[in-house]
């Protein structure tokens, strides 16, 4: 195919995570004006490479026509939160939006990835406004905490390292990893109160210190 058609289809995905990424940073800096905490600590997002498009479309046998279908993580919003329990409470605004409807959800926090990987993903549809008018696409959102975070990033550059064939001695390592995470998150969570309100009160402080 053509890049020009690859760069037209691509360009409406540009649009959808860079709206998105605004108004989820929107929400972040909307709590904290109202020294209030934010579930949300940090967004980023990206549109996948057309090499990983092709490389997908291969894996799974799909064609061009069928692409925008099957393929649910062209456009992909990455959402991190400081504890686990921010993560419900980000997917229950998202179901609440009127811009973005629920498709689907995976919940790798319940169901963990034998890799050990945690996450929920949630696959959205959002339009987006074009120059042949409003395009229905989908977006797929992935929500975990920063430990969570912390642990998929370095196992991601690991699988890319090793290329699918990860020695056992580091998927064991990366394992035992993931369960120091899970021990890391549970620790987190059960301080969650005490470390809200000393974020709230120094958000409050600085707050009033630019009011001046
Ligand atoms: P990137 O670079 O983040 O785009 P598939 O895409 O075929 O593997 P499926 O069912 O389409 O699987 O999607 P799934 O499993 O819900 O989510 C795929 C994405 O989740 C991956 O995208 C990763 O971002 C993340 N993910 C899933 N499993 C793992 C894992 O074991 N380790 C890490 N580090 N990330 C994981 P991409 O396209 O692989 O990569």
């Amino acid at each position: 195919m053509e890049i020009q058609l690859w760069r037209s289809i691509l360009s409406s995905y540009e649009l959808a995570v860079q709206e998105l990424i605004i108004k989820f940073e929107h929400l972040i800096k909307e709590y904290r004006t109202n020294d209030r905490y934010s579930p949300i600590e940090e967004v980023t997002g990206r549109v996948k490479s057309i090499s990983s498009l092709l490389e997908k479309m291969q894996r799974k046998n799909i064609p061009m026509f069928r692409m925008e279908e099957e393929i649910e993580d062209i456009a992909g919003i990455r959402i991190i939160c400081q504890f686990e329990e921010d993560i419900a409470e980000v997917a229950r605004m998202i179901a609440a939006r009127k811009d973005m409807e629920i498709k689907s959800e995976k919940n790798y926090l319940t169901h963990m990835k034998e890799s050990g990987y945690r996450s929920y993903h949630l696959i959205i549809y959002y339009t987006v406004e074009t120059i042949y008018g409003p395009k229905r696409l989908q977006v797929e959102i992935q929500i975990r905490t920063l430990a969570m975070n912390f642990w998929a990033t370095i196992e991601h550059s690991l699988q890319y390292k090793y290329k699918g064939n990860m020695p056992p001695h580091v998927t064991e390592r990366l394992s035992k990893a993931a369960d120091a995470i899970i021990a890391l998150d549970q620790e987190m969570s059960s301080v969650r109160n005490e470390i809200m309100d000393a974020q709230n009160s120094s958000q409050m402080q600085s707050n009033l210190v630019s009011d001046i």
